[in-house]
Protein backbone atom coordinates (compact mmCIF):
# COMPACT_ATOMS: atom_id res chain seq x y z
CA UNK A 1 0.00 0.00 0.00
CA UNK A 2 2.02 2.99 -1.37
CA UNK A 3 3.28 5.14 2.19
CA UNK A 4 1.83 8.60 0.42
CA UNK A 5 -1.65 7.68 0.35
CA UNK A 6 -1.74 6.90 3.99
CA UNK A 7 0.75 9.91 4.46
CA UNK A 8 -1.94 12.22 2.85
CA UNK A 9 -5.10 10.05 4.71
CA UNK A 10 -4.04 10.94 8.11
CA UNK A 11 -3.45 15.07 7.01
CA UNK A 12 -7.18 14.41 6.03
CA UNK A 13 -8.06 13.00 8.93
CA UNK A 14 -6.54 15.19 11.30
CA UNK A 15 -7.87 18.34 9.06
CA UNK A 16 -11.47 17.06 9.63
CA UNK A 17 -11.10 16.76 13.55
CA UNK A 18 -11.00 12.80 13.42
CA UNK A 19 -7.68 12.91 15.10
CA UNK A 20 -8.18 15.16 18.56
CA UNK A 21 -5.09 15.90 20.87
CA UNK A 22 -6.10 16.96 24.32
CA UNK A 23 -7.56 15.21 27.48
CA UNK A 24 -10.46 12.36 26.92
CA UNK A 25 -12.65 10.04 28.24
CA UNK A 26 -11.96 6.52 26.50
CA UNK A 27 -15.07 4.24 26.29
CA UNK A 28 -13.38 2.12 29.21
CA UNK A 29 -13.10 5.26 31.45
CA UNK A 30 -9.42 5.60 30.98
CA UNK A 31 -8.24 9.21 30.54
CA UNK A 32 -6.10 9.62 26.98
CA UNK A 33 -4.09 12.29 25.38
CA UNK A 34 -5.48 11.04 21.56
CA UNK A 35 -9.00 10.54 20.74
CA UNK A 36 -9.62 9.34 17.20
CA UNK A 37 -12.97 10.11 16.47
CA UNK A 38 -13.81 8.80 12.67
CA UNK A 39 -17.98 9.48 13.26
CA UNK A 40 -17.05 12.42 12.21
CA UNK A 41 -15.91 11.35 8.74
CA UNK A 42 -19.85 10.38 7.29
CA UNK A 43 -19.70 14.32 6.53
CA UNK A 44 -16.98 13.77 4.17
CA UNK A 45 -17.77 11.70 1.69
CA UNK A 46 -14.96 11.98 -0.11
CA UNK A 47 -13.11 10.62 3.11
CA UNK A 48 -14.90 7.83 3.02
CA UNK A 49 -14.70 6.81 -0.02
CA UNK A 50 -10.72 6.88 0.04
CA UNK A 51 -11.08 5.00 3.59
CA UNK A 52 -13.18 2.72 1.93
CA UNK A 53 -11.04 1.88 -1.02
CA UNK A 54 -7.65 1.57 1.01
CA UNK A 55 -9.55 -0.79 3.20
CA UNK A 56 -10.43 -3.16 0.32
CA UNK A 57 -7.07 -2.72 -0.97
CA UNK A 58 -5.40 -4.46 1.82
CA UNK A 59 -8.26 -6.66 1.65
CA UNK A 60 -7.02 -7.82 -1.63
CA UNK A 61 -3.08 -7.42 -0.74
CA UNK A 62 -3.62 -9.80 1.51
CA UNK A 63 -5.34 -12.19 -0.17
CA UNK A 64 -8.05 -12.87 2.28
CA UNK A 65 -11.03 -15.17 1.72
CA UNK A 66 -14.74 -14.44 2.99
CA UNK A 67 -18.21 -15.06 2.81
CA UNK A 68 -19.15 -11.87 3.09
CA UNK A 69 -18.44 -8.35 5.18
CA UNK A 70 -19.52 -7.35 8.43
CA UNK A 71 -18.76 -3.51 10.13
CA UNK A 72 -18.84 -2.99 13.74
CA UNK A 73 -21.72 -0.97 14.60
CA UNK A 74 -21.56 2.23 14.30
CA UNK A 75 -18.54 3.70 12.93
CA UNK A 76 -17.97 1.03 10.80
CA UNK A 77 -21.20 0.46 9.03
CA UNK A 78 -21.21 2.53 6.65
CA UNK A 79 -17.64 1.90 5.61
CA UNK A 80 -18.65 -1.66 4.98
CA UNK A 81 -21.71 -0.54 3.04
CA UNK A 82 -19.28 1.54 0.71
CA UNK A 83 -16.97 -1.71 0.17
CA UNK A 84 -19.83 -4.02 -0.23
CA UNK A 85 -21.42 -2.14 -2.20
CA UNK A 86 -18.42 -1.04 -4.48
CA UNK A 87 -17.07 -4.74 -4.85
CA UNK A 88 -20.19 -6.39 -4.82
CA UNK A 89 -20.45 -8.38 -1.74
CA UNK A 90 -22.81 -9.96 0.32
CA UNK A 91 -23.04 -7.57 3.53
CA UNK A 92 -24.14 -8.54 7.59
CA UNK A 93 -25.40 -6.34 9.84
CA UNK A 94 -25.28 -6.54 13.72
CA UNK A 95 -27.42 -5.68 15.64
CA UNK A 96 -26.83 -4.05 18.91
CA UNK A 97 -29.80 -5.60 20.95
CA UNK A 98 -31.61 -8.07 19.38
CA UNK A 99 -35.51 -6.40 18.28
CA UNK A 100 -38.28 -7.57 20.73
CA UNK A 101 -40.92 -8.42 17.26
CA UNK A 102 -40.59 -10.34 14.44
CA UNK A 103 -37.39 -12.70 13.98
CA UNK A 104 -35.60 -11.82 16.92
CA UNK A 105 -32.43 -11.86 14.68
CA UNK A 106 -28.79 -10.74 15.99
CA UNK A 107 -27.66 -10.87 12.55
CA UNK A 108 -29.72 -9.44 9.54
CA UNK A 109 -28.64 -10.87 5.98
CA UNK A 110 -28.17 -14.19 4.45
CA UNK A 111 -25.45 -16.60 5.51
CA UNK A 112 -24.70 -20.43 6.23
CA UNK A 113 -23.38 -22.12 9.23
CA UNK A 114 -19.50 -22.27 8.70
CA UNK A 115 -19.82 -19.27 6.47
CA UNK A 116 -16.22 -17.31 7.00
CA UNK A 117 -17.24 -13.24 7.60
CA UNK A 118 -14.87 -10.53 7.37
CA UNK A 119 -14.91 -7.71 10.16
CA UNK A 120 -14.35 -4.32 9.74
CA UNK A 121 -13.62 -1.73 12.31
CA UNK A 122 -12.90 1.65 12.25
CA UNK A 123 -10.40 1.95 15.36
CA UNK A 124 -9.31 -0.75 18.15
CA UNK A 125 -7.92 -0.10 21.69
CA UNK A 126 -7.98 -3.21 23.25
CA UNK A 127 -10.29 -5.17 20.72
CA UNK A 128 -12.91 -5.81 22.93
CA UNK A 129 -15.42 -4.39 20.01
CA UNK A 130 -14.49 -6.43 17.28
CA UNK A 131 -14.35 -9.56 19.65
CA UNK A 132 -18.03 -9.01 20.77
CA UNK A 133 -18.89 -8.68 16.91
CA UNK A 134 -17.29 -11.86 16.50
CA UNK A 135 -18.83 -13.85 19.35
CA UNK A 136 -22.47 -12.50 18.21
CA UNK A 137 -21.09 -13.77 14.54
CA UNK A 138 -20.02 -16.81 15.89
CA UNK A 139 -23.22 -17.76 17.97
CA UNK A 140 -24.39 -17.68 14.24
CA UNK A 141 -22.18 -20.40 13.38
CA UNK A 142 -20.43 -18.18 11.71
CA UNK A 143 -16.65 -18.01 11.41
CA UNK A 144 -14.09 -14.94 11.79
CA UNK A 145 -10.51 -15.25 11.03
CA UNK A 146 -9.72 -12.12 10.13
CA UNK A 147 -10.64 -8.09 11.00
CA UNK A 148 -9.27 -4.83 8.85
CA UNK A 149 -9.11 -1.60 11.11
CA UNK A 150 -8.77 1.78 10.35
CA UNK A 151 -6.69 2.96 12.91
CA UNK A 152 -4.86 0.59 15.10
CA UNK A 153 -3.84 2.38 18.73
CA UNK A 154 -1.34 -0.47 19.34
CA UNK A 155 -2.52 -0.51 23.15
CA UNK A 156 -2.32 -4.47 22.71
CA UNK A 157 -5.45 -5.30 20.31
CA UNK A 158 -3.92 -7.39 17.64
CA UNK A 159 -1.99 -10.17 20.21
CA UNK A 160 -5.26 -10.05 22.41
CA UNK A 161 -7.55 -11.01 18.87
CA UNK A 162 -4.09 -13.23 17.52
CA UNK A 163 -4.69 -15.46 20.89
CA UNK A 164 -8.78 -16.03 19.79
CA UNK A 165 -7.34 -17.05 16.14
CA UNK A 166 -8.52 -13.29 14.46
CA UNK A 167 -5.33 -11.50 12.39
CA UNK A 168 -5.70 -8.07 13.20
CA UNK A 169 -5.25 -5.81 10.07
CA UNK A 170 -4.48 -1.95 10.37
CA UNK A 171 -4.70 0.53 8.34
CA UNK A 172 -2.96 3.16 9.95
CA UNK A 173 -0.88 2.52 13.41
CA UNK A 174 -0.70 5.27 16.33
CA UNK A 175 3.16 5.06 15.45
CA UNK A 176 2.66 6.12 11.87
CA UNK A 177 0.18 8.38 12.91
CA UNK A 178 2.14 10.19 15.41
CA UNK A 179 5.00 10.62 12.75
CA UNK A 180 3.52 11.78 10.17
CA UNK A 181 1.42 14.14 12.14
CA UNK A 182 5.42 15.31 13.72
CA UNK A 183 6.33 15.49 9.95
CA UNK A 184 3.84 17.46 9.09
CA UNK A 185 4.21 19.98 12.18
CA UNK A 186 0.38 18.83 13.19
CA UNK A 187 2.15 18.29 16.13
CA UNK A 188 5.16 19.02 18.53
CA UNK A 189 7.41 16.72 19.58
CA UNK A 190 6.13 17.09 23.11
CA UNK A 191 2.69 16.43 22.19
CA UNK A 192 3.81 13.42 20.33
CA UNK A 193 6.04 12.05 23.40
CA UNK A 194 3.16 12.36 25.43
CA UNK A 195 1.37 9.92 23.38
CA UNK A 196 3.88 7.38 23.07
CA UNK A 197 4.20 7.62 26.73
CA UNK A 198 0.87 6.86 27.16
CA UNK A 199 0.48 4.12 24.98
CA UNK A 200 4.01 2.13 26.60
CA UNK A 201 2.17 2.20 29.83
CA UNK A 202 -1.72 1.46 29.13
CA UNK A 203 -1.59 -1.98 26.85
CA UNK A 204 -4.51 -3.83 27.68
CA UNK A 205 -4.03 -7.86 29.02
CA UNK A 206 -6.67 -9.96 27.61
CA UNK A 207 -10.09 -10.52 29.96
CA UNK A 208 -9.14 -13.91 31.46
CA UNK A 209 -6.26 -12.51 32.74
CA UNK A 210 -7.45 -9.96 34.77
CA UNK A 211 -11.11 -10.28 34.93
CA UNK A 212 -12.12 -7.33 33.29
CA UNK A 213 -9.60 -6.44 30.62
CA UNK A 214 -8.21 -3.20 32.31
CA UNK A 215 -4.76 -2.17 31.06
CA UNK A 216 -1.70 -3.26 32.27
CA UNK A 217 -0.86 0.36 33.27
CA UNK A 218 2.94 -0.09 35.07
CA UNK A 219 2.58 -4.15 35.66
CA UNK A 220 5.99 -6.16 34.98
CA UNK A 221 5.91 -7.43 31.38
CA UNK A 222 5.84 -10.80 32.49
CA UNK A 223 1.88 -9.90 33.63
CA UNK A 224 0.85 -8.94 29.91
CA UNK A 225 -0.83 -11.73 27.60
CA UNK A 226 1.60 -14.56 27.01
CA UNK A 227 1.05 -15.72 23.57
CA UNK A 228 2.69 -18.77 21.99
CA UNK A 229 5.77 -18.60 19.76
CA UNK A 230 3.63 -20.23 17.01
CA UNK A 231 0.57 -17.16 17.61
CA UNK A 232 3.17 -14.81 17.69
CA UNK A 233 4.59 -16.18 14.24
CA UNK A 234 1.06 -15.09 12.99
CA UNK A 235 0.75 -11.91 13.91
CA UNK A 236 0.01 -9.47 11.10
CA UNK A 237 3.02 -6.77 11.94
CA UNK A 238 5.45 -9.45 12.49
CA UNK A 239 8.78 -9.17 10.35
CA UNK A 240 9.42 -12.19 8.12
CA UNK A 241 12.78 -12.99 9.68
CA UNK A 242 11.25 -12.89 12.95
CA UNK A 243 8.12 -14.73 11.93
CA UNK A 244 10.26 -17.17 10.31
CA UNK A 245 12.38 -17.84 13.73
CA UNK A 246 9.11 -18.45 15.90
CA UNK A 247 7.79 -20.33 13.44
CA UNK A 248 10.71 -22.82 13.53
CA UNK A 249 11.27 -22.36 17.27
CA UNK A 250 7.91 -24.15 17.69
CA UNK A 251 8.05 -26.83 15.21
CA UNK A 252 11.96 -27.91 16.71
CA UNK A 253 10.76 -27.41 19.85
CA UNK A 254 13.58 -25.12 20.73
CA UNK A 255 14.37 -21.60 22.23
CA UNK A 256 18.33 -22.61 22.30
CA UNK A 257 21.19 -20.78 20.35
CA UNK A 258 24.54 -22.12 20.52
CA UNK A 259 26.99 -19.70 20.26
CA UNK A 260 29.71 -21.29 18.04
CA UNK A 261 32.96 -19.43 19.19
CA UNK A 262 35.56 -21.41 17.78
CA UNK A 263 38.59 -20.20 16.10
CA UNK A 264 38.65 -22.77 12.95
CA UNK A 265 35.98 -23.26 10.13
CA UNK A 266 35.97 -27.01 10.01
CA UNK A 267 35.45 -27.09 13.43
CA UNK A 268 32.41 -24.80 13.25
CA UNK A 269 31.28 -26.18 10.68
CA UNK A 270 31.17 -30.25 12.46
CA UNK A 271 29.48 -27.85 15.37
CA UNK A 272 26.66 -26.83 13.17
CA UNK A 273 26.31 -30.26 11.71
CA UNK A 274 25.71 -31.92 14.98
CA UNK A 275 23.66 -29.49 17.17
CA UNK A 276 22.16 -28.14 14.05
CA UNK A 277 18.33 -30.47 14.98
CA UNK A 278 18.13 -29.30 18.46
CA UNK A 279 19.02 -25.10 18.04
CA UNK A 280 16.98 -22.20 16.03
CA UNK A 281 19.96 -20.18 15.92
CA UNK A 282 23.53 -20.58 15.45
CA UNK A 283 25.66 -17.31 16.80
CA UNK A 284 28.65 -17.09 15.02
CA UNK A 285 32.01 -14.31 15.40
CA UNK A 286 33.01 -14.59 12.41
CA UNK A 287 36.23 -12.44 13.07
CA UNK A 288 37.77 -14.89 15.43
CA UNK A 289 38.13 -17.57 12.53
CA UNK A 290 41.48 -17.77 11.62
CA UNK A 291 40.71 -19.10 7.94
CA UNK A 292 37.43 -17.40 6.83
CA UNK A 293 36.52 -18.05 3.30
CA UNK A 294 33.64 -17.72 1.31
CA UNK A 295 33.65 -21.51 0.96
CA UNK A 296 33.08 -21.32 4.20
CA UNK A 297 30.05 -19.24 4.28
CA UNK A 298 28.06 -21.22 1.74
CA UNK A 299 29.04 -24.96 3.43
CA UNK A 300 27.22 -22.74 6.68
CA UNK A 301 24.46 -21.51 4.87
CA UNK A 302 23.93 -25.27 3.63
CA UNK A 303 23.68 -26.66 7.03
CA UNK A 304 21.07 -23.93 8.34
CA UNK A 305 19.04 -25.31 5.13
CA UNK A 306 19.91 -28.77 5.95
CA UNK A 307 18.87 -28.44 9.87
CA UNK A 308 16.15 -25.39 9.87
CA UNK A 309 18.45 -22.84 12.32
CA UNK A 310 19.42 -19.27 11.36
CA UNK A 311 22.32 -17.64 11.44
CA UNK A 312 23.48 -15.01 13.40
CA UNK A 313 26.21 -13.12 12.86
CA UNK A 314 27.14 -11.31 16.39
CA UNK A 315 29.24 -8.49 14.70
CA UNK A 316 27.80 -5.84 17.39
CA UNK A 317 27.83 -2.89 14.67
CA UNK A 318 28.42 0.41 16.22
CA UNK A 319 29.52 3.05 13.73
CA UNK A 320 28.43 5.71 11.83
CA UNK A 321 25.45 4.23 9.42
CA UNK A 322 28.05 4.97 6.43
CA UNK A 323 30.78 2.96 7.56
CA UNK A 324 28.02 -0.30 8.87
CA UNK A 325 26.41 -0.18 5.27
CA UNK A 326 29.84 -1.18 4.34
CA UNK A 327 31.06 -3.36 7.23
CA UNK A 328 27.71 -5.51 6.23
CA UNK A 329 27.89 -5.59 3.22
CA UNK A 330 31.37 -5.61 2.05
CA UNK A 331 35.11 -6.37 3.54
CA UNK A 332 36.29 -9.88 3.55
CA UNK A 333 33.42 -10.78 5.24
CA UNK A 334 30.57 -9.86 3.44
CA UNK A 335 28.38 -10.80 6.45
CA UNK A 336 24.65 -9.57 5.07
CA UNK A 337 24.95 -12.69 1.96
CA UNK A 338 24.76 -15.30 4.32
CA UNK A 339 23.45 -14.05 8.10
CA UNK A 340 19.89 -13.73 8.86
CA UNK A 341 20.45 -11.87 11.57
CA UNK A 342 23.12 -9.30 12.86
CA UNK A 343 23.33 -6.99 15.86
CA UNK A 344 24.24 -3.33 16.73
CA UNK A 345 24.86 -1.13 19.55
CA UNK A 346 22.83 1.77 20.08
CA UNK A 347 25.42 4.03 20.99
CA UNK A 348 25.31 6.22 17.66
CA UNK A 349 21.45 6.65 16.90
CA UNK A 350 19.27 5.57 14.66
CA UNK A 351 21.93 5.64 11.80
CA UNK A 352 23.53 2.41 12.19
CA UNK A 353 20.09 0.88 12.22
CA UNK A 354 19.32 2.94 9.03
CA UNK A 355 22.75 2.03 7.61
CA UNK A 356 22.38 -1.57 8.07
CA UNK A 357 18.18 -1.85 6.72
CA UNK A 358 19.62 -0.13 3.40
CA UNK A 359 21.79 -3.31 2.92
CA UNK A 360 19.69 -6.18 4.60
CA UNK A 361 16.23 -5.00 4.54
CA UNK A 362 15.86 -5.63 0.96
CA UNK A 363 17.60 -9.37 1.46
CA UNK A 364 14.88 -9.90 4.20
CA UNK A 365 17.67 -9.94 6.96
CA UNK A 366 16.30 -8.56 10.49
CA UNK A 367 18.61 -6.79 13.14
CA UNK A 368 18.71 -7.28 17.31
CA UNK A 369 19.59 -4.19 19.17
CA UNK A 370 21.88 -4.11 22.28
CA UNK A 371 20.02 -3.12 25.28
CA UNK A 372 21.62 -5.31 28.04
CA UNK A 373 24.76 -6.71 28.05
CA UNK A 374 25.09 -10.15 30.19
CA UNK A 375 28.90 -8.53 31.54
CA UNK A 376 29.61 -7.25 34.93
CA UNK A 377 29.69 -3.52 35.04
CA UNK A 378 28.03 -3.41 31.80
CA UNK A 379 26.70 0.79 31.13
CA UNK A 380 23.80 -0.60 29.02
CA UNK A 381 21.12 0.03 31.49
CA UNK A 382 18.37 2.29 32.92
CA UNK A 383 17.67 5.12 30.47
CA UNK A 384 19.83 3.68 27.86
CA UNK A 385 17.62 0.34 27.99
CA UNK A 386 14.60 2.29 27.74
CA UNK A 387 15.82 4.41 24.93
CA UNK A 388 16.96 1.44 23.00
CA UNK A 389 13.67 -0.11 23.03
CA UNK A 390 12.05 3.51 21.53
CA UNK A 391 14.53 3.21 18.69
CA UNK A 392 13.66 -0.35 18.08
CA UNK A 393 9.67 0.73 17.94
CA UNK A 394 10.87 3.56 15.29
CA UNK A 395 12.62 1.30 13.32
CA UNK A 396 10.41 -1.86 13.62
CA UNK A 397 10.61 -2.85 9.92
CA UNK A 398 14.36 -3.84 10.60
CA UNK A 399 14.49 -4.40 13.94
CA UNK A 400 13.47 -7.60 15.04
CA UNK A 401 13.94 -7.58 18.56
CA UNK A 402 16.43 -7.35 21.50
CA UNK A 403 20.20 -8.44 22.81
CA UNK A 404 18.87 -8.12 26.91
CA UNK A 405 19.08 -9.73 30.63
CA UNK A 406 14.81 -10.35 30.10
CA UNK A 407 12.10 -9.03 28.25
CA UNK A 408 11.67 -5.72 27.95
CA UNK A 409 9.01 -4.98 25.30
CA UNK A 410 5.07 -5.59 25.50
CA UNK A 411 5.21 -6.34 22.02
CA UNK A 412 5.22 -9.57 20.92
CA UNK A 413 6.32 -9.08 18.12
CA UNK A 414 9.50 -8.62 19.22
CA UNK A 415 12.13 -11.33 19.98
CA UNK A 416 14.21 -11.16 23.30
CA UNK A 417 17.87 -13.09 23.35
CA UNK A 418 19.59 -13.72 26.09
CA UNK A 419 23.34 -14.84 26.62
CA UNK A 420 25.06 -15.64 29.54
CA UNK A 421 23.58 -18.91 30.02
CA UNK A 422 24.75 -21.97 31.91
CA UNK A 423 23.16 -24.89 34.08
CA UNK A 424 24.92 -23.24 37.13
CA UNK A 425 24.43 -19.98 37.84
CA UNK A 426 28.41 -17.99 38.12
CA UNK A 427 30.65 -16.27 36.00
CA UNK A 428 34.11 -15.78 34.51
CA UNK A 429 37.51 -14.39 35.36
CA UNK A 430 36.48 -11.80 32.67
CA UNK A 431 33.34 -10.76 34.03
CA UNK A 432 30.62 -12.91 31.88
CA UNK A 433 27.96 -13.46 34.09
CA UNK A 434 25.65 -16.55 33.91
CA UNK A 435 21.97 -17.13 34.47
CA UNK A 436 20.50 -20.45 34.36
CA UNK A 437 17.91 -21.31 31.40
CA UNK A 438 14.93 -21.45 33.75
CA UNK A 439 15.54 -18.63 35.62
CA UNK A 440 15.95 -16.67 31.80
CA UNK A 441 12.96 -17.96 30.33
CA UNK A 442 10.51 -18.89 32.86
CA UNK A 443 11.50 -16.20 35.28
CA UNK A 444 12.74 -13.10 32.69
CA UNK A 445 10.23 -14.11 30.02
CA UNK A 446 13.11 -13.87 27.45
CA UNK A 447 12.63 -16.09 24.28
CA UNK A 448 15.52 -17.32 23.50
CA UNK A 449 19.19 -18.57 25.59
CA UNK A 450 22.22 -18.16 24.29
CA UNK A 451 25.03 -21.02 25.49
CA UNK A 452 28.21 -20.80 24.30
CA UNK A 453 30.91 -22.60 26.83
CA UNK A 454 27.74 -24.46 28.25
CA UNK A 455 27.82 -26.40 25.30
CA UNK A 456 31.21 -26.31 23.55
CA UNK A 457 33.36 -26.86 26.80
CA UNK A 458 31.27 -30.18 27.16
CA UNK A 459 32.50 -33.66 26.21
CA UNK A 460 29.47 -34.46 24.11
CA UNK A 461 27.91 -31.26 21.75
CA UNK A 462 25.25 -32.75 21.06
CA UNK A 463 24.20 -33.93 24.56
CA UNK A 464 24.96 -30.95 25.71
CA UNK A 465 22.50 -28.96 23.61
CA UNK A 466 19.90 -31.43 23.67
CA UNK A 467 19.85 -30.94 27.47
CA UNK A 468 19.98 -26.91 27.10
CA UNK A 469 16.65 -27.32 24.83
CA UNK A 470 14.83 -29.26 26.68
CA UNK A 471 15.44 -27.32 29.91
CA UNK A 472 15.02 -24.30 28.08
CA UNK A 473 11.74 -25.33 26.18
CA UNK A 474 10.03 -26.87 29.19
CA UNK A 475 11.02 -23.50 31.32
CA UNK A 476 9.04 -21.85 28.06
CA UNK A 477 6.07 -24.23 28.61
CA UNK A 478 5.49 -23.86 31.88
CA UNK A 479 5.90 -20.19 31.16
CA UNK A 480 2.58 -21.27 29.54
CA UNK A 481 1.31 -22.67 31.70
CA UNK A 482 1.48 -25.88 30.02
CA UNK A 483 2.38 -29.36 30.64
CA UNK A 484 6.13 -29.99 28.87
CA UNK A 485 6.93 -32.38 26.90
P1 LIG B 1 29.45 -18.05 26.70
O1 LIG B 1 30.56 -18.98 26.36
O2 LIG B 1 28.07 -18.74 26.86
O3 LIG B 1 29.80 -17.13 27.84
O4 LIG B 1 29.32 -17.17 25.38
C1 LIG B 1 28.40 -16.11 25.27
C2 LIG B 1 28.41 -15.56 23.86
O5 LIG B 1 27.45 -14.50 23.77
C3 LIG B 1 29.72 -14.98 23.41
O6 LIG B 1 29.86 -15.21 22.02
C4 LIG B 1 29.58 -13.50 23.66
O7 LIG B 1 30.33 -12.72 22.73
C5 LIG B 1 28.11 -13.28 23.44
N1 LIG B 1 27.54 -12.20 24.27
C6 LIG B 1 27.55 -12.22 25.63
O8 LIG B 1 28.05 -13.14 26.27
N2 LIG B 1 27.00 -11.19 26.33
C7 LIG B 1 26.44 -10.13 25.73
O9 LIG B 1 25.92 -9.23 26.39
C8 LIG B 1 26.43 -10.12 24.31
C9 LIG B 1 26.96 -11.16 23.61
BR1 LIG B 1 25.65 -8.71 23.43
Amino acid sequence: MANTCIDSLILKLYDVDAVKFGEYKLKSGMMTPIYIDLRVMVSHPALMNQVSSLMYQRVEEEGLQFDSVCGVPYTALPIATIICSGHELPMLIRRKEAKDYGTKRMVEGLYREGDTCLIIEDTVTSGSSILETSEVLNKEGLKVTDAIVLVDREQGAAAMLASRGIRLYPIISMSKLLNVLLAAERIDTQTAQSVRKFIMENTFRSKEENGNGVPATKKPCVENLELSYADRAKLPNIHPQASKLLKLMEEKRSNLCVSADVTSSEELLQLADSVGPKICVLKTHVDILEDFTADFSQKLQELAQKHNFLIFEDRKFADIGNTVKHQYQGGLYQISSWSHIVNAHAVPGPGVVKGLSAVGKSLGRGCLLIAQMSSQGSLATGEYTKAVLKMAEEQSDFVIGFICGSKLSNRPEFIHMTPGVQMQAGGDVLGQQYTTPEEVIHSKASDIIIVGRGVLEAPDWLKAAESYRKTGWDAYTKRLGQSGQ
